[in-house]
């Protein structure tokens, strides 16, 4: 008998059949021996109870964050990396300025060609050659981004275009047209084509900002409080999507990442519809982010929601209202709906937010990832 048994035995002893002398040995030992199963058994659940609570400790949680292209995943990814205190290094940061670069210049093609579509008018005939040079560089294939020497090349016509008022009337007709979150924040900033080839090493927001589409399959590791998490971050444009399935293996959470300010929320949800009815994450906890709520509350100011929603009842200028409906839309998606729909409304670009929600979710993956435990 093991001594943790004979301890329990000895715990588990009824105090009236230990002061029973009457009773006859053959009773007594019988006694005996349901006592030691009985022990038994309570020694086996209390073992199989601490190895539930390590396995709890040591699993590794998966989150994977699947969205559309666009949504933000990852965005949030780089935050995770600045919220647990992991730099970037001088390699990071340097791919990162290449991105920059791109995203500058071919916002600045958007714009030379949306003024010209719009039918304005240049304010001086030299910034038209500086608006053909612009147009005549060809972006690599891939993103891979733009080095600093080729970049320079462009810096005096970006300079010239920026400041050129046909250029300035397009951007300010930017709603009609489609131009990056990255391209405005870059554009407005400036400085990356003045500062000249030396001084642009990007700052965290630059980075957050930086928009590069996902191709293939990249891995955050990370430890909180002793438990290892893996965040894995995949391209959501839709030449992307087939690879989604190569990471579904041993998941513990799903992020499902929305950009509730744009006009591709029907699809969203649809992308939505297919993962969260999928049998391979019965046991998955999926929270919804409904981010770019920034975006969002920009939106509703000058779009009215019924025009893509046209069942939308509530108030068109109210946040909570519009939030609501969406949460409500991509919850109506589910065939099981036993159990409320976890999500958050974020702001990707925003460290503190994001420090702040998921904060929360972890808490939440983690519950739902031990109550998962508790009932293997
Ligand atoms: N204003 C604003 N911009 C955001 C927010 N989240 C992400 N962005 C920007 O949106 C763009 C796209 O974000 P990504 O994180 O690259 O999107 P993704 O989901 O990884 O896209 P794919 O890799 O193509 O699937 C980037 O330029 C981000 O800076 C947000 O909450 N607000
Ligand atoms: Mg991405």
């Amino acid at each position: 008998m093991s001594g943790v048994v004979r301890t329990l035995s000895r715990c588990l002893l009824p105090a009236e059949a230990s002061r029973d002398p009457g009773s006859s040995k053959e009773g007594s030992r019988e006694r005996d021996a349901a006592q030691e199963r009985e022990a038994r058994r309570r020694s086996r659940e209390i073992d199989a109870m601490l190895a539930r609570e390590r396995r709890a400790v040591r699993r590794l949680v998966k989150i994977l964050l699947l969205g559309a292209g666009e949504s933000g995943k990852s965005t949030f990814l780089k935050q995770m990396r600045i919220i647990n205190g992991q730099e970037f290094d001088k390699k990071a940061l340097l791919d990162f300025r290449d991105t920059i670069y791109e995203n500058i210049l071919k916002g600045m093609r958007v714009l030379v060609d949306a003024r010209d579509k719009l039918g304005i008018g240049w304010q001086s005939c030299e910034n038209e050659k500086q608006g053909m040079l612009v147009m005549s560089w060809e972006g690599r294939v891939g993103g891979s981004g733009v080095e600093s020497s080729e970049f320079q090349l462009y810096v005096m016509a970006l300079n010239a275009l920026w400041t050129d008022t046909g250029i300035q009337e397009a951007y300010a007709r930017r709603s009609e047209f489609q131009l990056s979150e990255s391209v405005k924040y870059f554009l407005e900033l400036g400085s990356y084509w003045s500062n000249g080839e030396s001084g642009n090493i990007p700052s965290k927001q630059d980075i957050l900002f930086a928009r590069k589409a996902t191709k293939g399959i990249v891995e955050h590791d990370f430890i909180i409080k002793k438990i290892p998490f893996k965040m894995v971050d995949v391209g959501g444009q839709r030449s992307q999507r087939q690879k989604w399935f190569q990471c579904f293996d041993g998941i513990t959470s799903i992020l499902f990442m929305v950009s509730s300010s744009e006009n591709r929320l029907v699809e969203s949800m649809n992308i939505f519809e297919t993962i969260v009815n999928n049998k391979l994450f019965l046991n998955v906890s999926i929270i919804l982010f409904l981010n770019k709520t920034d975006l969002l509350v920009e939106k509703i100011r000058k779009v009215d929601i019924r025009k893509h929603f046209p069942d939308y009842r509530g108030d068109t200028r109210n946040l909570e209202d519009v939030q609501a409906f969406l949460v409500q839309s991509f919850s109506r998606k589910r065939r099981n709906r036993g159990k409320p729909l976890f999500h958050h409304f974020t702001t990707a670009i925003d460290t503190e937010n994001i420090r702040f929600v998921f904060h929360a979710v972890k808490d939440t993956i983690l519950q739902e990832n031990l109550k998962d435990i508790m009932l293997q």
